[in-house]
């Protein structure tokens, strides 16, 4: 992870931003502690980053590597994939070099697509021999740049949960960011007790702040999807393994230091991994949480390589844990494992001179590499891109098909839900087999961590669905005929010839949206459009995703007095809090407004809802807006004594204090008017019950 700072340092020293400057010289503070020279290490890292093994090695030689690294060479046989997790050996090289492997996958993303948000690399792994053998993909969490930087993967045959971190990636400037913050989070905040309630209140409780803050955004998601996943696979015979490298090492060494606090979670929690993990915290800190993961057995495994750099920087005055703890000195000529009595064992890594530490070897252990040459160990590239092409493209097509495209396509439709079988046989989707369909109708989660689809069994077979967002365009044809259905010709020949025709009185509105939606499609819609076809009976409108001019908002307002349910997601930047006003104030009877991604919007339009529509307004979706203030956030939801549901996803400020105050308010209304507050930090039996698993349901019409 450091030797990302110095490829940045090197490579783009022009662009080094003031506060990361200000961070990088707490770190050469910090080497010249150590004795070692900044500049001799920038010079050294240049030079290793030619002479590294672990750069630019053929499939054959990473492959020759990597079995060399395991003593009896034969990972290709799997025979030892089912052997349960707790039959193996804690601190047997075999068992934590398939920890090595988890964290390896982590960092397969990314670097192989151009989708980094999709796993599909990573459960693709699952079909390869290696030794972690047959698992699957349980739960994900995303960075703000939809990369994998968690995830629990569930091993049925070698009946074990893992939940595995990822360290800084060279591309995300946050990653470099967290790790260089190098303030201490202390103990008398308070701060720390909350977390690790088992901590002594001795006044030297500190650690790294930047580690810190990695670790509390990520809490709660991590939490909530491992105690499902941990109910789901209740039976004691399956163990649960946090494993992490470099900067996902500290924060795996945290996430565990919280479980452990937990008794449902710590009575579950079988072994802690972390290769090359940083200093933490004061001894103090390290010390008492190594303490009480290794009691009442030792289940935490530390493994260092021997002349990596990482583990011998972090805050200054913080350690490596002392007491208890085993690790595992690694010679990457010569694969030699070693047991050390604790970080400050002399014999091993802290005995290594600082001169002879280096970066280009953080991520191995032995001579396998866990950086993303891994990936190409699995097999060869082409294959692995030939399949992640195909999933994408999967993953387009069903998306297409199970939110708009299903009646289009022939398929019978009940409430969203098709017959898997039925969907197989859609032309678009006949390339993939009604396994994959599944498989990937299982694993697809949104940006929102929330399943895409959801699926069920029926006595006549599996039927699935998107779980929100569709719109379904209706079957042009009659059944399987190329009869071309009535309306759908009526409503092309009125499409073609809007103007002559006046909408208003016309009773149908999914007809009127529809004519809107197909205009908008054949880029044909203007503001004179949408004013001949708004009409004043309508109640419900759909914007969704058209561009709105301003004489274009005027006619919602003035034609639509009485919507009742109105969707402006994303329309635009002239939708600004003047125009709000105005449609807030003439369209009086609004229950359900969706203004997500109006990214112009700010306080005064939340203050003029809270305003107008205390009495009436039941849904509301503002993600996807930057700009609202957590107070007018409160006051919104003091104010709109109806609201049911609100969705704030991702609204950046409102900050547990707000958080706080929204639960304390939604808390103090009656059963018949609970509400129901969406985002992505909140969850609360009361406000947010299903947060963050639930189907995001709150959509108009
Ligand atoms: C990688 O190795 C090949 C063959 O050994 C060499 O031609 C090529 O220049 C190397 N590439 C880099 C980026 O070092
Ligand atoms: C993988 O594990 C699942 C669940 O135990 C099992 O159904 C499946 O057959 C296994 N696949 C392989 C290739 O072993
Ligand atoms: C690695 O092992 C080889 C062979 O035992 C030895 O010569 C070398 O000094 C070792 N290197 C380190 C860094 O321990
Ligand atoms: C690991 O670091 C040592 C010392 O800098 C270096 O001699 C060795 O080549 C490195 N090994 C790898 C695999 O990069
Ligand atoms: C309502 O919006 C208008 C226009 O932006 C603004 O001037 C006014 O202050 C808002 N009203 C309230 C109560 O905030
Ligand atoms: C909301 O949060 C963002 C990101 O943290 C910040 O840039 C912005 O200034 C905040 N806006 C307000 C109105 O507080
Ligand atoms: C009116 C206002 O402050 N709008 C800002 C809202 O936030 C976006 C960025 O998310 C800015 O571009 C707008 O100017």
């Amino acid at each position: 992870m450091w030797a990302y700072i110095l490829v940045c340092l090197v490579l783009c020293t022009n662009g080094v931003s003031p506060k990361l400057f200000r961070k990088l010289h707490g770190l050469e503070t910090e080497l010249n502690r150590l004795k070692c020279d900044m500049h001799d290490l920038l010079n050294t890292y240049k030079n290793e980053m030619g002479k590294s093994p672990f750069r630019n090695r053929s499939v054959d030689a990473i492959t020759a590597a990597w079995q060399s690294t395991f003593p009896d060479g034969n990972y290709r046989t799997n025979t030892k994939n089912s052997i349960p997790f707790r039959q193996m050996n804690l601190r047997d090289p075999d068992t934590i070099l398939r920890m090595a492997e988890y964290q390896a996958m982590v960092y397969c993303k990314s670097n192989i697509l151009n989708s980094p948000s999709d796993i599909s690399s990573i459960v693709k792994m699952s079909g390869k021999n290696l030794r972690v053998g047959n698992f699957t993909i349980a739960a994900t969490g995303f960075d703000k740049y939809n990369v994998l930087y968690w995830y629990i993967a569930v091993n049925i045959p070698q009946q074990s949960i893992l939940l595995v971190h990822r360290g800084t990636r060279s591309s995300n400037r946050n990653d470099v960011y967290d790790d260089l913050n190098r303030g201490r989070i202390h103990n008398s905040h308070g701060q720390l007790s909350g977390d690790f309630p088992y901590l002594l209140q001795s006044k030297d409780v500190y650690l790294d702040s930047g580690f810190y803050t990695r670790f509390q955004h990520e809490k709660i998601p991590i939490v909530t999807a491992l105690r499902k996943i941990l109910q789901q696979y209740s039976s004691p015979s399956f163990s649960f393994v946090v494993v992490g490298h470099s900067l996902g090492a500290s924060w795996a060494f945290l996430n565990a230091a919280y479980f452990v606090g937990l008794n449902d979670i710590n009575s579950r929690l079988s072994a802690i991994y972390t290769f090359g993990q940083p200093l933490l915290g004061s001894a103090s800190f390290v010390n008492q949480i190594t303490t009480k993961f290794d009691t009442p057995s030792q289940r935490y495994v530390r493994t260092v390589n021997g002349n990596d750099l990482v583990p011998h920087i972090g805050c200054e005055e913080c350690v490596q844990p002392q007491y208890s703890n085993e690790k595992w000195v690694m010679n990457t000529t010569q694969v030699i494992w070693k047991d050390c009595n604790g970080g400050a064992d002399p014999q091993c890594s802290s005995g290594v001179p600082c001169n002879q530490l280096s970066w280009a070897n953080h991520s191995a252990v032995g001579r396998f590499s866990m950086r993303s040459e891994f990936c190409r160990v699995a097999n060869n590239m082409q294959l692995v891109k030939q399949y992640e092409r195909r999933q994408l493209k999967l993953g387009k097509r069903l998306a297409y098909i199970l939110r708009y495209g299903a009646e289009k396509e022939g398929l019978q439709v009940d409430e969203g839900w098709i017959s898997l079988s039925a969907l197989a046989k859609v032309p678009l989707l006949s390339e993939y087999t009604e396994n994959e369909l599944l498989g990937e109708i299982q694993t697809s989660y949104s940006y929102r961590k929330t399943p895409r689809y959801q699926w069920e069994r029926r006595p006549n077979g599996i039927y699935v669905r998107a779980a929100y967002g569709r719109k379904f365009e209706r079957n042009p044809f009659h059944g399987q005929t190329q009869i071309r259905r009535l309306l759908d010709l009526a409503l092309e020949y009125v499409c073609q010839n809007i103007d002559k025709y006046d909408f208003e009185g016309f009773p149908d509105e999914f007809l009127i949206n529809e004519v809107i939606h197909r205009i908008k499609r054949n880029g044909k819609l203007t503001s004179r459009t949408l004013q001949g076809i708004l009409s004043g009976t309508m109640e419900h409108l759909d914007l969704d995703g058209i561009y709105l001019t301003e004489s274009g908002i005027r006619a919602v307002y003035t034609k639509c007095p009485n919507l009742r349910v109105l969707s402006l997601k994303g329309c635009g930047y002239i939708l600004n809090d003047h125009y709000c006003e105005q449609l807030i104030r003439k369209c009086p009877l609004i229950e359900s407004l969706d203004l997500s991604y109006c990214r112009h919007l700010t306080d005064r339009t939340l203050d003029n809802l809270t305003k107008y529509y205390s009495e009436n307004l039941l849904h509301l979706i503002l993600s996807g807006n930057q700009n609202y203030t957590g107070d007018a956030i409160v006051r919104l939801v003091s104010g709109c004594q109806h609201l049911r549901q609100l969705d704030i996803w991702d609204n950046p400020n409102c900050t547990n204090d707000v958080l706080n105050i929204l639960i304390a308010l939604g808390k103090s209304r009656s059963e018949d008017r609970a509400i129901t507050i969406v985002h992505k930090h909140l969850q609360h039996p009361a406000v947010a019950p299903a947060n963050p698993w639930a189907v995001v349901s709150a959509k108009t019409v």
